[in-house]
């Protein structure tokens, strides 16, 4: 109940089933506190709040209620950091969740929802919750503007007249922008709802801020690293699909920037339209300071040479000017730290803070002295940053800094890629309806409930429709042979472009990079042969598609009803999993490795007591698991993070007896399917 309808005041009376807080008349704002307002709504539902002292909110209540928040800005990060702090130090519940509320009631509903969110997840009584999606109530933070006037009539229709039902309200596909500009025939991708409610759900569960507890997390820089190395790789794949180059880092500070974006959001809390960036737009220095945020080009700069001078030595300078090695095992993990910069950096005044930074300039590139009294644009906001393309150009900075830094590192020997007695003989792709070896990709359509987040209006529900790729659901059978004992071993299964942009072959070291980590799994192998059968919706990489739009308005597809369903958090979007390949189908390559699980296995005395969340298998690869240590002992991206061993120049040349490869093809429907008629047999 404290996140829906976030700009509405929490004792509004709620519907039927919805809950109605009672608050403390000190809960109130002073026009309130005289009429007793609270008081006027009875019901079944309502929450008496208690009155607790409350904590010192001085700094966190000071952002408007009507600013945009964003943890990119330094001051924001202070006052969310804060905020956590306080929430997590709460003792018990009841105290927390009256706390929480008069925050809910009397502060910024961005800043507020962010900070007990990180909260939610972090607070030992709090464990085994799960977030609602965020999109359910910042609809606008996902969905074209356009449909919000219409949703209103519906709700307001359906409310007052007997006997008529809402009608779902379309978005199209293409409403950002036509295909004239070339960057748009990726707009599927960077515009999806459950993409960018993952990146969203990823960095509360990996905040940068707050109480070192919270932060410091097992591998969370390397993390950090390999979950956005493996968006620009699957950015990267998109774009080979939709005939575009690869994706070029954003080098360059100082050069206009050719990729704008016109983002068609609004937001509902600040009353404003989100800033859009024309063509060759220019980076400037910022100087903003109501928001305290005043830094040059020139410092982005410098913190990014330094970057690269320490990924070059293989060492960085800490704060008492001492040299620490990037060693194999921990240099990510700090590199991490240090570039994002998270509040671990063990330096953050001589390698300052350029991931985060980078996001604020680009995000305030259309005003970077505060003249129009504008706010950050999408790519300065965790949930809607994935939207815009100039993302994936930082971010393909960002990365090539770690790529440097593991080409430092001793390429994988033979010894270290290979499992001595085991044989990968064949792999195949079978699906229901589709050639062997083939993905099978389309357009379905799917409704997100607004009523959660449609503000003022009346409660009933109203949906969006909204279209987004989607695939064939389909098997992987491999063959294996086990000249040892019984047993485990753990299977990798990538996917890449076979060609690239010119038609040619990869060369191994630029085909690593494009590798996409689809599915990682233990398995006991049986002696002398053995075959694996693996779905793909089991895959530990997903969040189950209909977990992502759990308000499904068809529930017969999913016996059982949506109730049966919790929301999962993060994970990749089971619908984003293949990439859209081509009508005439996309030569790809699929790649198994079985590694042994001897050198996979983590010790991790948690890792047996804690049950997953209620029906929600964790997806691993890309977030780890909750209160776990991440649950692989290779590096992240183990065997395609580091460059070849002498003589590898090709794909074929790296296999070890215990990998191979299958060429398969992603063809592509360009069909829309309507919602819930996707069987997931
Ligand atoms: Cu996820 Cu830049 O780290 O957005």
């Amino acid at each position: 109940a404290l996140f829906d309808r976030p700009n509405e005041p929490l004792f509004l009376p709620k519907g039927d089933e919805q809950f109605t807080f009672h608050m403390p008349e000190d809960y109130l704002e002073d026009r309130f506190k005289i009429k007793n307002i609270s008081d006027r709504f009875g019901g079944d539902n309502v929450v008496d709040l208690k009155r607790i002292t409350l904590p010192d909110l001085d700094l966190p209540l000071q952002l408007k209620k009507t600013e945009q928040f964003t943890p990119f800005i330094p001051l924001h990060r202070q006052m969310a950091g804060q905020l956590i702090e306080k929430f997590l130090e709460i003792k018990n519940l009841e105290d927390f969740v009256s706390c929480s509320a008069y925050c809910r009631q009397n502060m910024n509903p961005l800043l507020f929802n962010y900070a007990y969110s990180v909260a939610l997840l972090h607070r030992n009584d709090t464990k085994g919750f799960d977030l609602p999606p965020l999109h359910e109530f910042f609809p606008d933070k996902f969905i074209d503007y356009g449909i919000f006037s219409k949703a209103r009539m519906e709700a307001n229709i359906s409310s007052t007249v007997e006997d008529i039902q809402t009608e779902p309200i379309e978005v199209p596909l293409d409403y950002t922008a036509s295909d004239l500009d070339h960057e748009h025939r990726v707009a599927y991708f960077r515009e999806d709802v459950g993409i960018n409610l993952h990146h969203w759900h990823w960095h509360l569960v990996y905040p940068f801020l707050g109480p070192r507890r919270v932060v410091a997390k097992d591998r969370r820089g390397e993390i950090f690293y390999f979950m956005h190395q493996q968006i620009i790789a699957r950015y990267n794949f998109e774009r080979l699909c939709n005939k575009l180059a690869r994706v070029k880092k954003l080098i360059d500070l100082r050069s206009p920037i050719p990729e704008a974006y016109f983002p068609k959001l609004d937001s509902l809390t600040a009353s404003r339209t989100w800033a859009a960036r024309s063509p060759n737009s220019m980076l400037q220095d910022i100087n903003r300071e109501t928001e305290q945020l005043v830094f040059d080009i020139q410092d982005l700069e410098r913190w990014r040479d330094r970057l690269y001078e320490a990924v070059s030595t293989g060492r960085v300078i800490n704060t008492q000017g001492q040299s620490v090695p990037l060693s194999e095992n921990t240099g990510i993990d700090i590199l991490g730290d240090l570039i994002e910069a998270s509040s671990l950096s063990i330096n953050r005044n001589f390698y300052g803070d350029l991931h985060n930074l980078g996001h604020a300039a680009l995000s305030l590139i259309h005003d970077p002295e505060f003249k129009y009294l504008e706010n950050v644009s999408v790519v300065g906001d965790l949930a809607t940053a994935m939207r815009d393309p100039v993302f994936y150009r930082w971010h393909a900075l960002i990365d090539d800094i770690f790529v440097k830094y593991k080409q430092t590192l001793p390429p994988y020997s033979v010894q270290q890629l290979g499992f001595d007695g085991i044989r990968i003989n064949s792999i195949e792709v079978n699906s229901k309806s589709s050639p062997k070896n083939q993905f099978s990709t389309f357009w379905q359509q799917s409704d997100v409930n607004l009523a959660r987040g449609m503000d003022f209006a009346p409660r009933s529900n109203v949906f969006a429709r909204i279209t987004h790729l989607q695939h064939q659901p389909f098997e992987y059978k491999i063959k294996v042979t086990n000249t040892g004992q019984q047993r485990q071993g753990t299977v990798r299964i990538f996917l890449a472009p076979k060609f690239d942009e010119r038609g040619l072959p990869f060369l191994f070291n630029d085909e690593r990079k494009m590798m996409i980590e689809v599915d990682r799994f233990v398995h006991n192998f049986k002696q002398q042969s053995d075959t694996i059968t693996r779905k793909s919706q089991s895959s530990s990489l997903i969040i189950p598609f209909e977990r992502t739009f759990r308000d499904l308005k068809d529930t017969a597809a999913f016996p059982g009803g949506m109730d049966a369903f919790n929301f999962c958090g993060c994970g990749w979007p089971e619908h984003m999993m293949i990439p859209r390949g081509t009508p005439e189908g996309f030569p790809a390559t699929l790649f198994v490795m079985v590694s042994d699980y001897q050198f996979d296995k983590v010790d991790d005395p948690k890792a047996a007591k804690k049950p997953s969340s209620a029906g929600c298998e964790p997806a691993s690869i890309y977030c780890g698991i909750r209160d776990q240590k991440y649950p692989d002992a290779r590096p992240m991206g183990y065997p395609f993070d580091r460059v070849g061993r002498a003589g590898v120049n090709t794909l074929r040349e790296f296999l070890t007896p215990n990998m191979l490869t299958q060429d398969v093809i992603i063809k592509f429907s360009n069909v829309i399917v309507p919602p819930g008629s996707v069987s997931r047999a």
